[in-house]
């Protein structure tokens, strides 16, 4: 199974205000360098890595969705005895003597920073076994691979827990060595009594923040019969002056200055540095655009 997706990281913006009447139009940059900020509190956004942390996405096919079992057959969601740490479900080996399931995170696209000794990744989740004796067993693996997955370059082990009576937080927080590519996590499960493996898992996460890119610059504005083409300088470097490749702008339009970006008034999305919106200058008095250059972090489930 193979699916790619995308997390959006937004950054404010040029910002633009277009006036049409008859042929004429003016535009204008409205807000001056200084005011041109992310828009947030902080240039830093944090990305959730793992996809299907809770085990919550409806099974495939008998199979929990993005991760991989790697040993046993049998994995699958569990409800109830005991009740899950997060949500409806959690990860449940089923029957199998030894059991492990896996999920390859893709980070090549944070290469940058990785190999620049600054990306730092947070990992949490939550192991618990059912009451028995003796009990079945967890533990927990994070491997730091490089680009073809033969090396390890930093691991975590949680050491094995037997714990039954409530789940158990474990956590680990590292820089990524320089040249890792994939973050793999493994969720080994070793059963001791009965036909069934009961070493769960639940509400497994791992973050990592990311610089948002700079704002767009020089928004030119020009105006064709009823439509508006409007243009920028290509967004090069992140807020620390880093390069980053953006391969998205969002365009969003307003009847106010001071609209607030979101799906509702987004009207188109490019992936080079230029834009016509058609009909704009025909339907409106004023309008106002702002637009967003968006770091896409892609990645491959496994
Ligand atoms: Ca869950
Ligand atoms: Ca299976
Ligand atoms: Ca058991």
């Amino acid at each position: 199974m193979s699916r790619s997706f995308f997390c959006f990281i937004f950054l404010m913006l040029g910002f633009l205000y277009a006036q049409a009447g008859g042929d004429q139009i003016v535009g204008s940059l409205l807000v001056d360098p200084e005011g041109i900020q992310a828009d947030g509190p902080s240039s830093r956004a944090i990305l959730e890595l793992l996809v299907n942390g809770s085990c919550e996405e409806p099974l495939q096919d008998g199979n929990i969705p993005f991760w991989t079992e790697v040993v046993g057959s049998n994995w699958t969601q569990r409800s109830a005895n005991p009740s899950p740490q997060e949500g409806l479900y959690y990860f449940f080996p089923g029957v199998a003597v030894n059991a492990e399931l896996a999920q390859d995170v893709d980070v090549t696209d944070l290469w940058y920073y990785i190999d620049g000794g600054s990306q730092e990744f947070e990992f949490s989740g939550y192991v618990r076994s059912y009451p028995q004796s003796p009990v079945d067993r967890t533990l927990i693996v994070l491997e730091y691979l490089n680009a073809d997955k033969t090396v390890v370059l930093s691991s975590y082990d949680s050491g094995i827990h037997t714990n039954t009576s409530e789940w158990l937080l474990l956590s680990d927080t590292r820089i990524a060595p320089a040249g890792t590519r994939f973050i793999r996590i493994r969720l080994i499960s070793t059963r001791t009594n009965g036909s069934n493996n009961d070493g769960y898992y639940d509400n497994l996460s791992l973050k990592t923040d990311i610089i948002l890119p700079l704002a767009p610059q020089n928004v030119s504005i020009e105006l064709a019969s009823n439509d508006v083409i409007l243009s920028w300088d290509e967004v090069t470097q992140d807020e620390l002056g880093d390069p980053v490749d953006i391969n998205q702008y969002n365009v969003y339009a307003g009847e106010v200055p001071e609209f607030t970006c979101g799906p509702d008034n987004l009207a188109g999305t490019v992936a080079i540095p230029e834009i016509t919106l058609y009909g704009q200058a025909g339907s409106y008095a004023r309008r106002f655009f702002k637009i967003t250059a968006v770091r896409t972090f892609s990645r491959i489930a496994p």
